[in-house]
């Protein structure tokens, strides 16, 4: 059997695709597509080689993420066996529940490629929810029930669709004809529905969560956004505001700061007013809009390691304190500045030599040449790296937040929504989710912790030494 076309060409066609399909259906997102654009040349301009430290310019422009939302297990499953088809697998656990304060009831898994060749050719992502239909925090017994048999009645993904992903997935691949046929229906399969939408049932599910509505109440799923990368996060955020677009208050994540950029930041335009017909409860059709389809960008960083990760949440929970005592009108940006400047190292090296980033290690070719194997004590990273026998370069941090991906929702919904806090939560985690797709959820943190590992092993060998990665007493108190 023939694959002609592989997996990574694939996913990159059903990217650009999607690309069009969402710039017909919403075209402010062609002007942050065109904005992202101008701003990474600008940078390339500007910066010169430095500005592909994390990346090619041609792959940070070319790269996207995807978010989709669907509405019970069954449905999720199968969407685990269409991204497959496209050589994208689940990782990371998100639990949207808790990171919110409205109504947010869902948790999430991205879909993305995992081995770093993969990645290189094309590392086009999709953050995707489930929604929690059995937490009665939120849903009631009758309306879990309601949704459930709402739910169980459509059908997102056709039958000839998942049989070409499951196909593709074995070959790692499919034959020219397959591919096109399987792109159309993919990409279909992701189009704004236009058959009219029950205004009762909308409105019984928007009253508890604006986000179970666009689940839960209309008939087919849909792309939610599209997010470009860009490597100037603050400069694209003051020209779509220069082009009239309202963007949402702040941008997620880490603040702009000195240092490297690490993990991930974002920010999208608000959701704008889309036509949709809706069925009123008499049975008439009418015309109407929802808002619940934005434009998201972002600008990616360096991994964290677990170290890292925690020193992270620490900053993330010391800007919270400060914040609650700082005089009022002080952002949150602005203290996260502080915090960031007093508390992360200020350079790559030190972030390597102290374990907190996730870096791919290779061996000088100077020392390689002059030196080899005459070195047998074990050295630290951090002195390998001073004295120029290893080079270190950083691991692009593939996945999302929890706490900027509730930002995202929230700052989007124009209603809170209701919860029941008094009820008991249902629970998830990545084990639960891992059984609801089907497929076993990667942890991120193994992922990079394998490349840099590798990296590692490799630069032992060539200089014939034991490398000791393991950091000196941690002096960060946050
Ligand atoms: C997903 C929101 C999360 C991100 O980039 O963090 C997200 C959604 O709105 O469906 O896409
Ligand atoms: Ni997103």
């Amino acid at each position: 059997m023939t694959s002609d076309v592989p997996l990574w060409r694939l996913r990159a066609e059903f990217a650009l695709r999607l690309a069009t399909l969402y710039g017909r259906e919403v075209p402010a997102y062609n002007t942050l597509v065109d904005t992202s654009r101008d701003v990474n040349a600008d940078v390339a301009a500007q910066r010169g080689e430095a500005a592909a430290r994390l990346g090619s310019i041609a792959r940070v422009t070319a790269e996207r993420h995807g978010a989709i939302r669907v509405g019970s297990g069954r449905e999720l499953a199968q969407v685990g066996r269409l991204f497959a088809g496209f050589g994208m697998h689940p990782v990371g656990f998100y639990d949207l529940r808790d990171a919110s304060s409205s109504s947010v009831p869902v948790v999430s898994t991205a879909f993305r490629p995992t081995d770093p060749d993969e990645l290189e050719h094309n590392p086009f992502r999709v953050f995707t929810s489930m929604l929690t239909h059995d937490d009665r925090r939120f849903f009631d017994a009758e309306t879990q029930a309601a949704l459930e048999a709402f739910v169980g009645r459509r059908t997102l993904f056709g039958a000839e669709l998942l049989r070409l992903a499951d196909r593709s997935a074995a070959q790692h691949g499919l034959s020219a004809g397959d591919a096109e046929r399987f792109l159309d229906l993919a990409t279909a399969s992701f189009e704004l529905s236009t058959e009219p939408i029950d205004r009762a049932w909308y409105r019984r599910l928007e009253q508890i969560s604006a986000v179970a509505a666009d689940i839960g109440g209309v008939p087919t799923t849909h792309i939610n956004h599209l997010t470009p990368r860009v490597l100037d996060i603050d400069d694209l955020y003051r020209r779509m505001q220069q082009r009239g677009i309202t963007m949402i208050d702040e941008i997620q994540g880490p603040p702009r700061w000195a240092g490297p950029d690490v993990l991930l930041r974002q920010t999208s335009f608000k959701a704008l007013a889309e036509d949709r017909t809706f069925r009123e409860p008499d049975g008439r059709l009418s015309s109407g809009t929802l808002r619940v389809r934005f434009g998201e960008v972002e600008q990616r960083g360096i991994a964290l390691t677990a170290l890292g990760r925690d020193l992270y949440d620490r900053m993330v929970a010391e800007v919270d304190a400060r914040r609650a005592a700082a005089p009022a009108g002080t952002t949150r940006v602005e203290i996260a500045t502080q915090v960031w400047t007093e508390h992360l190292p200020a350079t790559e090296h030190e972030l390597a030599a102290r374990g907190l980033a996730f870096f791919r290690f290779s061996v000088s070719d100077r020392l390689a040449r002059s030196d080899s194997g005459s070195a047998s004590v074990p050295a630290g990273i951090g002195d390998l790296l001073s004295a120029g026998a290893l080079t270190a370069e950083p691991i692009v941090y593939e996945d999302f937040l929890p706490r900027s991906a509730a930002g995202i929702f929230q700052s989007n919904l124009t209603d809170q929504g209701s919860r029941d806090d008094e009820q008991q939560g249902t629970t998830y985690d990545l084990g639960r989710l891992s059984e609801i797709v089907g497929l076993p959820i990667q942890d991120p943190m193994d992922l990079y912790a394998a490349q840099q590992l590798a990296s590692l092993t490799a630069a032992e060998h060539r200089l014939g030494q034991t490398i000791t990665t393991t950091p000196a007493v941690q002096e960060t108190h946050v």
